[in-house]
């Protein structure tokens, strides 16, 4: 087995059942395995919301952690749509050219920096300062700002101590509030400032709304873009032949992109709250009670993917739902793919070769299943492209 593979627990329950059983603090989550049953339970949004109490759409639950709503993602239609149509706009800014150079400015230092040494440990010396640099980017605020965020480690609610850490939420949340108050005084050109000048229904957003969004902002694209770039570079180490054929082939980037979150599935599900007493794949589903969309599980659906478990660099046709599925689908999955692209083409134009020295596998339980989403530490060697 390679250091880069990700295996799949669920391909059992899968087949078998279509669903497995999981506890969090007393609140228990019903898995959803199959594609077909993700997709369609996605899409039943009356049945299964996502504007129940804030936090108890997350696993393991944020309702201990957090009062605040993160928008859009925990609101349901209507209204949805209507913060949706408002952010858009801005979430589609990676596309533009000035922030694509900026990126490539700030990923090409990053990777000297790396070749530049004997050897890096990829999580905290590399992954999480792009992600941080990066998401500067994404709010149109100065690059010093990811110091602080790079301070907060990889995850803004999870400690070493606690899957769901009060002491640390707190951080993030007394950082935003004064961030807000601060555009309140003297706006800019800002995401936070946007907000602040933004209607949705004919009424200005709130600070609470606009504290939600930025929440959201932080915490949904923090440990999931860590895990999809570090993965990213264990993989190549272990693949120096998919390197060399996107050296030659560049156009099959596109679907190495697409293939690479597949395979990773960064985050492995996201809950729904029955609104009823109702079904999923023959099983019953309590009013009130929580069933999970396993995103992860769904993405090694071999009756959807040939190869599902093989990392197929040029596969064409991918209806992976890494970035979730239906209205709900993942607001910074642009932002999320530009980083990807603009480091896989960095890692062809500069690096011959990359070596794990040693790593520590970050794994996630789930009931009784196990599941790799990446690493605590990778400690690499990069060597240079003659
Ligand atoms: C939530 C979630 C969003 C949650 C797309 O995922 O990401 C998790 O990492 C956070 O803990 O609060 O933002």
């Amino acid at each position: 087995m390679d250091k880069s593979d990700i295996s799949c627990p669920f391909a059992k329950a899968r087949l078998n059942d279509g669903f497995g059983k999981m506890d969090d603090q007393d609140d228990p989550v019903l898995m959803v395995l199959r594609h077909k049953d993700v997709r369609r339970s996605a899409h039943n949004w009356k049945t299964f919301q996502s504007g129940a109490k804030p936090g108890r759409i997350v696993v393991p639950s944020e309702v201990n952690i957090r009062d605040v709503r993160q928008i859009p993602f925990e609101v349901d239609p209507p209204l949805h749509g209507a913060y949706r149509a408002v952010l858009e706009q801005w979430f589609r800014r990676p596309l533009d050219e000035n922030y694509t150079l900026e990126l490539k400015s700030q990923i090409t230092s990053i990777i000297d920096s790396a070749l530049s040494k004997n050897n890096i440990e990829v999580i905290s010396d590399l992954a999480l300062v792009m992600q941080s640099r990066a998401l500067t980017l994404l709010l149109n605020v100065p690059i010093e700002e990811a110091e602080t965020w790079i301070s907060w480690g990889t995850h803004v609610f999870r400690s070493e101590e606690s899957a769901v850490d009060a002491d640390k939420a707190n951080i993030l949340y007394d950082y935003i509030d004064d961030q807000i108050q601060q555009k309140i005084d003297n706006p800019g050109t800002d995401l936070y400032s946007q907000l602040l000048s933004t209607e949705v229904n004919g009424e200005k957003l709130t600070k609470e709304e606009v504290k939600g969004v930025m929440i959201l902002t932080f915490a949904g694209g923090r440990d999931t873009v860590i895990n999809a770039t570090s993965n990213t570079i264990a993989y190549f180490a272990d693949h120096p032949e998919s390197l060399e054929r996107l050296r030659q082939e560049p156009e099959l980037i596109k679907y190495t992109i697409e293939e690479l979150i597949r395979y990773f599935s960064p985050l492995t599900h996201m809950g729904r709250v029955a609104t009823e007493d109702s079904q999923v794949c023959g099983h019953m589903v309590e009013a009130d009670t929580r069933i999970s969309l396993n995103w992860a599980s769904a993405n090694r659906d071999s009756s959807v993917f040939d190869n599902a478990d093989e990392v197929v660099i040029d596969r064409k046709i991918n209806p992976h739902v890494a970035f979730g599925f239906g209205t709900h689908n993942c607001l910074g999955a642009t932002h999320a793919r530009q980083i990807m692209k603009v480091l896989i083409q960095t890692l062809i134009d500069k690096v011959e070769s990359i070596e794990i020295i040693d790593c520590k596998e970050n794994i996630e339980t789930l009931g009784d299943f196990e599941r790799k989403v990446g690493f605590d530490k990778l400690n690499v060697k990069f060597t240079p492209k003659k």
